[in-house]
């Protein structure tokens, strides 16, 4: 009112445009900055046992701070986790990472002004619990120099598996190691859905130092009602199928054709069967009936069965990242016992590789895990040609 406003002193006036200031200075304190993040949190990949430190810093010290785990409030637990604010840096530590430490973790800041998150990944690794030597020299020497103690000229693999898994990936790979320069000459249409490989084919490695004692057998896919026919891969365990036979999905190849060799010997026959899974995809349930009959006839000839599971790249993203990761992921060894218990392979006999598929240069890591799994499998095939090598004519039926 003018009258008590007119009343009014210089110097209450002046006090009370000051208190107004005040209030204006202190209305700003209670609006804290809107929480943003200086620094976010990192993806994190620790060893069993590791400690897990999970940080990143806030823009302003006025903010609460919340923890989830995959989506859920973390639940502390005493010894384990430690949450920390210290100024604008908030901390998560976990200690002696386990198995169930892994998934994501969000930190979420929160004051009146409004909220921010932020999330990453934490990956347990496994301890490596296989090794393999990631230099090529030493393998490949003693494969290019292995002598096959026994009759036949060279060892022969069979691959066998679903469509569009990998099979004639596998030889090109193989090829691209031996021979020092990229191979494509077998390589299937990308993404299709019936076999790509209609026709059986042999395929021998060789430099300019000279050939390799091994072959492999290429073959059509196999689909859950059609693909190349049981009948016909036995066939070609036993050595009936000339190189050059076209697989015909609805009639197997019979005596009277021209590709039936009647009376194969130990060199006409496999002596090792290479079963491709590919390891994004191990419960392709559908073909397991399948690859089991197969396996059951290869067991009754003692051909010894090994499984290649190719696409790792695909099952594990530490692998995309350092294809060194392959036996130090859960993911990998997890398929792994799952494809052994599956088919009845022990899980020493099943080997993770990666093919050459979009790489253009030579790659040594993909060829020190395919050959860590070539330099196994050799020995193993030439054990069994070691022990039939006494009644190497016809062991067929
Ligand atoms: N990411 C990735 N792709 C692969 C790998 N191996 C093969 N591929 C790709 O998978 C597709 C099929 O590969 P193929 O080798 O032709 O498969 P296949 O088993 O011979 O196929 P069919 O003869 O048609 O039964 C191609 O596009 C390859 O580039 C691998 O280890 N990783
Ligand atoms: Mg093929």
């Amino acid at each position: 009112m003018a009258p008590s406003f007119l009343l009014a002193d210089r110097e209450t006036h002046i006090y009370l445009t000051f208190s107004l200031t005040l209030k204006q200075e202190s209305n700003m304190g209670s609006a804290p900055a809107k929480p943003e993040f200086l620094t976010v949190l990192a993806e994190k990949q620790v060893t069993h046992g590791q400690d897990i430190i999970l940080s990143c810093q806030a823009n302003t010290e006025d903010v609460t701070v919340s923890w989830e785990k995959d989506r859920q409030k973390l639940v502390c637990v005493e010894g384990k986790h430690k949450m920390d604010k210290t100024g604008k840096t908030c901390v998560l530590k976990i200690s002696k990472a386990e198995d169930a430490d892994e998934g994501n973790y969000t930190i979420t800041l929160s004051n009146s002004s409004g909220s921010a998150s932020c999330s990453a990944f934490v990956r347990i690794l496994i301890k490596e619990w296989r090794t393999v030597e990631w230099s090529q020299g030493r393998m490949l020497n003693s494969l290019k120099t292995f002598k096959i103690g026994n009759e036949v000229e060279e060892l022969r693999f069979l691959l066998y598996g679903p469509v569009g898994v990998g099979k004639s990936s596998i030889i090109n790979t193989i090829r691209t190691i031996f021979e020092g320069r990229q191979f494509v000459n077998c390589l299937a249409a990308a993404g299709s859905t019936t076999s790509h490989t209609l026709c059986y084919e042999q395929f021998r490695f060789a430099n300019e130092e000279g050939s390799f004692p091994f072959a492999f057998n290429d073959i059509m896919g196999a689909e859950k009602d059609s693909g190349v026919l049981t009948q016909d891969i036995v066939s070609a365990l036993k050595g009936h199928m000339k190189e050059g036979y076209t697989f015909n999905p609805q009639i197997p190849l019979s005596e009277s054709n021209h590709y039936y060799n009647k009376k194969p010997t130990l060199s006409d026959q496999m002596h090792c069967l290479v079963i491709v899974i590919p390891a994004d995809r191990v419960s392709i349930l559908d073909f397991m009936d399948k690859m089991k009959s197969v396996r059951g006839e290869a067991s009754k000839m003692g051909i010894p069965q090994v499984v290649f599971m190719t696409r790792v790249d695909h099952a594990c993203p530490l692998i995309r990242k350092n294809l060194q990761n392959v036996y130090k992921s859960k993911k990998i060894r997890e398929n792994m016992h799952k494809c052994s218990n599956e088919l009845g392979v022990p899980v020493n006999r099943v080997f993770p590789v990666l093919n050459y598929h979009e790489e253009t240069h030579v790659n040594e890591d993909i060829n020190c895990l395919m050959l860590d799994a070539l330099t196994q499998i050799t020995y193993w095939a030439n054990d069994y040609v070691d022990q039939h090598t006494s009644h190497a004519q016809p062991i067929c039926e």
